[in-house]
Parts: structure tokens; C-alpha cells; sequence
């Protein structure tokens, strides 16, 4: 072993060290895998995606544009409708499903798996396999938004080619025995299109056709098509923009930034330094419920007791890895 080796062994030791008991380790870097096959490996664009997600954004422009002739009534359902798909993702399938970083009650799993469908961003399973090889081969070419490949590939290009095959061999060797083993997460992923239907697209679009009498067209444009769209995007900026543009306070080393703006867009979720080096604290920030509406939801959660379990890293944890690692932006240094 190199010296190099040994060092990088040591740090991922240290690393560790600082987890929880019980943690999950297949969303901890990998520091160890640091192969980065010539990345211009034959690219295979997806036609069809590219053609559904030109479509979809044009008609989120033209939702953004009729805004005005939207009811009070069906604004206000196409923010709800924006909450309840938000939390499907960071509290659902990021911080419970991907980062196992608290327990939550059969009922809450199953609005969680819910919501997550109105989301309509892969089913849990495969969302979660692709955000723990995300962790784990952050920046290489297993890493299936691959930010060291640029703004627009960790923003949306991912979605538009075929995989690397990076991805599929090193993701093929996560363990995902916790999500096969979970029934909600299985049946999630056996119907998915049919959820995905009617929660990304029946729901948002009749709700205010039936209940309030709005046009069939404005409902299917905003709360519908442009209410998706913005989540998606909101979602995809932690990808690209927080993997960019920001501090390091927790860790240098690493690419993942601090981005406010983030995380206001993502409810929570723009913590992204803090989140790389502790992916298992539930509140993604060292900053309570600042900015971050997921974690007042998740404590609002454990006050009914339907939550439990939070995983939450030590103040002294966080202050000696700010000493040991961090850029020195942080305000206690
Ligand atoms: C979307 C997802 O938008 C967004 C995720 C963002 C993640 C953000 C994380 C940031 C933190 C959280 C912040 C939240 C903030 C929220 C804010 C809210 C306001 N490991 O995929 P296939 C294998 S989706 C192991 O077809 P291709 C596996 O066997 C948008 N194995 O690969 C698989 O078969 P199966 C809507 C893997 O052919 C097989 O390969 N959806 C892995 O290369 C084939 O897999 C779309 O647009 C792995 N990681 O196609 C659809 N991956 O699944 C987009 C694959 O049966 N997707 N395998 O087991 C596609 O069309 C295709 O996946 C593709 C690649 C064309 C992109
Ligand atoms: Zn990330
Ligand atoms: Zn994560």
C-alpha cells in the first residue's frame, strides 16, 4: 500500500468514526475509488427524453405566462401541490428512504411514497440507488450526475443519455437490501406509473376543475405542468448549482457547496457541504430549522409519533471536522 493509500484509508477511517452506531455506510464516500475512465465514453442520447423534456418546459413557460388567469384558490393548490412533492422528496426518498437518517411509521411512509409519486422522479428504489452511488462515487464517473462533467449534465443532461457503465457496475454493488426489504418502497415501485398518473398528473390537474370550478386548461398547466417542473428543477439546482457555487465550511476536500439560494428553492436541501460530510444527520444543515421547512416537518412528524430515531451529528463532531477539514469560511474559525 502507497503512502497515499494508507493516508486516504486513514482519513475514511476518521470519516467514519464520526458516524452514528447503526449508520448506513453505502452513502459515505468511497475515498479509496478514484477511477475516472475517459469520461467521453460513446454517449447515447435519449431522444425521447429529450424530446418530453423540451415539451414539458415549454409548457411550464406557458403556465408561467397564463399565471394571471389562474383563480387565488388554484394558486394556492399548485403551492400545496409544490409542498407535498417537495417533501415526498427530501423527506421521503432523501432522508428517510436514501440516508435511512430517521425511523418513520407505516402511515408516513405511505404519504411519503405518495407524495414522492406526485413528485414523479423515479420510484424510490431506483432514486435512492442512484443517490447512494451519488454519495458514495461523488465526482467520478459513478457518480450518475457526475458534476466534474459540467453545470448542464449535473442539471438535467443525466437524464437525456444512456448511464455510464460506471454507474451500473459500482451501483450494482450497493447494498439495497433495507429498501427491497421495505413493502412500501416495492409496491411503490411495482405500480408506479399508474401512481404516477394520478398523483403527478389526475390529482393536481381535477382537483381544482372539480372543487373550484377552474378551467381544465389552467389546471393542467399550472398546478400540473409547471408545478412539476419547478420541483424538478429546485431538485436537479442541488445537483448542479450546490455542487458548484458556495462555501466549504465542513470539508474542502470534497466539491459539494453551501448555497443558500438553494436551499430556499429545495426546502432544506441546499446545505450540501454539511450534508456530503455527515449524509446522515436528518436535518441535512447544522442550522436547525433555518431555511430548511423538511426538518420542521420531520420534528412536527416525531411530535405525533410518527417519526422516531433522528439521527443528528454532535456539536463537537461538527466543530472538530470544521478545524480539521473545512475551508475556514465558517464562522467559528
Ligand atoms: C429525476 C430524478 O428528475 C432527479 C434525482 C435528483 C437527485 C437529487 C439529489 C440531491 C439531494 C436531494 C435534494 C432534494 C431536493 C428536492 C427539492 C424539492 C423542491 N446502480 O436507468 P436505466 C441498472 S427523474 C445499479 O434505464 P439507461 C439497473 O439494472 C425525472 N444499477 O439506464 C437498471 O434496471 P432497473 C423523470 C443501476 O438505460 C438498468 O441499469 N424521469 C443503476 O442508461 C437500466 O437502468 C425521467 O426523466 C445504479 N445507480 O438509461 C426518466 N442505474 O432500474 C429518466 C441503473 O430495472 N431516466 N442500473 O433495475 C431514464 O430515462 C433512464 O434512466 C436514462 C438512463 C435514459 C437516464
Ligand atoms: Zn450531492
Ligand atoms: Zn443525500
Amino acid at each position: 500500500m502507497t503512502a497515499t493509500e494508507r493516508n486516504s484509508v486513514q482519513t475514511r477511517q476518521r470519516n467514519v468514526d464520526e458516524m452514528a452506531e447503526g449508520t448506513l455506510m453505502d452513502d459515505v464516500l468511497d475515498e479509496s475509488y478514484k477511477e475516472r475512465r475517459d469520461p467521453s465514453y460513446p454517449k447515447q442520447i435519449v431522444w425521447r427524453n429529450v424530446v418530453l423534456m423540451t415539451l414539458l418546459h415549454v409548457g411550464a413557460v406557458y403556465g408561467l405566462i397564463t399565471i394571471t388567469a389562474a383563480s387565488a384558490l388554484t394558486l394556492l393548490w399548485s403551492s400545496v401541490c409544490f409542498m407535498i412533492s417537495a417533501l415526498g422528496i427530501t423527506a421521503g426518498v432523501h432522508r428517510l428512504w436514501s440516508h435511512r437518517s430517521y425511523k418513520a411509521k407505516l402511515p408516513l411512509r405511505i404519504f411519503l411514497a405518495i407524495a414522492n409519486s406526485m413528485a414523479f422522479q423515479n420510484d424510490i428504489y431506483e432514486w435512492a440507488r442512484d443517490h447512494r452511488a451519488h454519495h458514495k462515487f461523488s465526482e467520478t464517473n459513478a457518480d450518475p450526475h457526475n458534476a466534474a462533467r459540467g453545470f448542464f449534465f449535473a442539471h438535467i443532461g443525466w437524464l437525456l443519455v444512456r448511464k455510464h457503465p460506471d454507474v451500473i457496475e459500482k451501483g450494482s454493488k450497493l447494498d439495497l437490501s433495507d429498501l427491497k426489504a421495505d413493502a412500501v418502497v416495492m409496491f411503490q415501485r411495482r405500480y408506479y406509473k399508474l401512481s404516477v398518473v394520478v398523483m403527478c398528473f389526475l390529482v393536481p390537474t381535477l382537483v381544482p376543475w372539480c372543487f373550484w370550478g377552474e378551467s381544465l386548461w389552467v389546471a393542467y398547466f399550472i398546478p400540473c405542468l409547471l408545478r412539476y417542473t419547478l420541483v424538478l428543477n429546485a431538485t436537479w439546482l442541488v445537483n448542479s448549482a450546490a455542487h458548484m457555487w458556495g462555501m466549504r465550511p465542513y470539508d474542502s476536500n470534497i466539491n459539494p457547496r453551501e448555497n443558500k439560494f438553494v436551499a430556499f428553492s429545495a426546502v432544506g436541501e441546499g446545505f450540501h457541504n454539511y450534508h456530503h460530510t455527515f449524509p446522515h444527520d436528518y436535518a441535512a444543515s447544522e442550522y436547525g430549522s433555518r431555511l430548511n421547512i423538511t426538518k420542521s416537518f420531520i420534528d412536527l412528524m416525531c411530535h405525533f409519533g410518527l417519526a422516531t430515531d433522528c439521527k443528528k451529528v454532535a456539536h463537537d463532531t461538527v466543530l472538530a471536522r470544521i478545524q480539521r477539514t473545512g475551508d475556514g469560511s465558517h464562522k467559528s474559525g
